[in-house]
């Protein structure tokens, strides 16, 4: 059995059971230790994972409505999550141009392959990028870039029979820069007598070019050992990212992402192929529900964030009273987003349509969430107890001081009187069960 096999069998067997008794929570801890130290997980991190989920689950009182399996599910979920770094990595535009990035790790590790991998990902994006085969130990690597790269339209710069790495990197950058290149990948080698030639050629290419970031690559197939590997190189030259290739050849996938994650090093990219396709950006969260292989999951989780989702009992009574504050709506924003991104959320409710609300819309949600708290953040106790006395200069400073539009500062306010009216409907109806259903966290 692979260890996602056992990760499942164990996960099964504890759904299966009548009752998510202590028995069945053990039970179900021990089938995810063996799980994860079949997948070469550090001994101490599947210790800590084991404590802090047994601690969850007799401490959390699961919300009403939810099952205590729910409970135990998600803590396993999200305990596994925080394994892996937690952190969802982003493909962003480079905020200078042209943006290096050098890319080290040892012979083997698939530096060049996941240098045109990450260069195709790029030119998926419309990023304008070019690469420069600086590995002067291995010609092979500059023949396979042009092959991947040159009919996908993107430029390798190398030189044959070069052996100058760092003045092929110099020439390099500058030729892809006139070319009109935005982002600049630099494939390295990775082949020397020992680890030290190698550290100190790495050094001096970096302080010679001066990258904007360097990425690390590191074979998955390793284990737990990519921790200290990942510490070696971060001692030598500051790591900006990390790749962790062939996940799909090896059981040991897993110990060797939760070593790097543990040293406080963030993945952004794994290597699941020898195709130039094969490379996601890393996300925790999907990675641990593809493994546990629960289609359902996301539904269980959805389901106990959206019982946890509750309207204090004095924020109930104030709109009992009709009197909702500026602070109640921007209390209500933040319990939603702790349950999770707006966009999920948004996505998770059962109501027909909304499913196919473009992605451009969820995130635009997300931001003007983010947005209102920032400028609520900038306002006054004054301006806080009563938005109506925001003029146009105070809405300026309080735009400055967000970092955002005026505009934003006004639509606040505006939202802010809808739905105080929206409450105070709400009061005159005097429907008995509004409040109720606020307190159950149905409203
Ligand atoms: N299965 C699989 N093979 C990979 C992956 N990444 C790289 N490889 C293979 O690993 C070997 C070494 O890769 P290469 O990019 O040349 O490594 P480098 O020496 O670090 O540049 C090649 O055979 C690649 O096809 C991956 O994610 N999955
Ligand atoms: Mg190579």
């Amino acid at each position: 059995m692979n260890p996602a096999e056992a990760l499942r069998a164990a996960l099964s067997k504890f759904l299966g059971r009548p009752t998510a008794d202590r028995e069945a929570t053990e039970e179900l801890i021990r089938g995810i230790q063996r799980a994860l130290l079949l997948a070469d997980v550090k001994v101490e991190l599947v210790k800590e994972l084991s404590d802090r989920i047994r601690k969850r689950v007799e401490e959390e009182e699961p919300p009403p409505g939810i099952s205590r399996k729910d409970v135990v599910v998600r803590a396993v979920y999200e305990e596994l999550v925080r394994l892996l770094g937690a952190k969802r990595s982003e493909l962003e535009r480079p905020p200078t141009k042209p943006y290096v990035v050098m890319v080290v790790g040892i012979q083997g590790s698939g530096k060049t392959t996941t240098v045109a991998k990450v260069a195709n990902l790029l030119r998926t994006r419309g990023i304008k990028v070019g690469v420069v085969g600086a590995d002067t130990y291995r010609p092979a690597a500059l023949e396979q870039l042009r092959q991947l790269l040159v009919p996908r339209g993107i430029p390798v710069y190398g030189e044959e029979n070069g052996s100058d790495a760092v003045g092929i990197a110099v020439r390099g950058i500058s030729h892809l820069t006139s070319q009109g290149c935005e982002y600049i990948l630099i494939d390295t080698a990775g082949r020397h007598r020992d680890q030290e030639s190698l550290m100190r050629e790495m050094r001096e290419m970096a302080e010679r070019i001066r990258p904007h970031e360097i990425g690390l690559v590191i074979d998955g197939t390793i284990g737990q050992a990519a921790g200290p590997q990942a510490e070696a190189f971060h001692r030598a030259v500051p790591i900006g990212w990390i790749a962790v290739t062939k996940l799909d050849t090896s059981a040991k996938g897993g110990g060797a992402l939760s070593a790097v994650a543990a040293t406080g090093a963030s993945i952004r990219f794994i290597g699941t192929g020898e195709r130039i396709e094969d490379i996601e950006l890393f996300d925790p969260e999907s990675y641990v529900a593809r493994l546990l292989g629960m289609p359902d999951l996301r539904s269980v989780l959805e389901r106990v964030r959206l019982a946890e989702l509750k309207v204090t009992e004095q924020q109930a009574e104030r709109i009992a009273r009709g009197t909702f504050t500026l602070e109640d709506m921007i209390e209500q924003l933040r319990q939603v987003r702790k349950a999770g991104p707006l966009s999920r959320f948004l996505r998770s409710l059962p109501i027909p349509g909304l499913p196919s609300l473009p992605e451009e819309e969820l995130e635009k949600a997300e931001e003007l969430a983010k947005k209102f708290e920032a400028i609520y953040n900038s306002m006054t106790p004054e301006e806080r107890r009563d938005p109506t006395i925001i003029d146009g200069s105070r809405a300026r400073r309080i735009a400055r001081g967000a970092g955002v539009r005026e505009g934003d500062v006004k639509r606040l306010v505006k939202q802010y009187l809808e739905a105080r009216k929206l409450v105070k409907t709400m009061r005159r109806s005097r429907l008995p069960g509004v409040r109720r259903s606020l307190l159950e966290g149905k409203g």
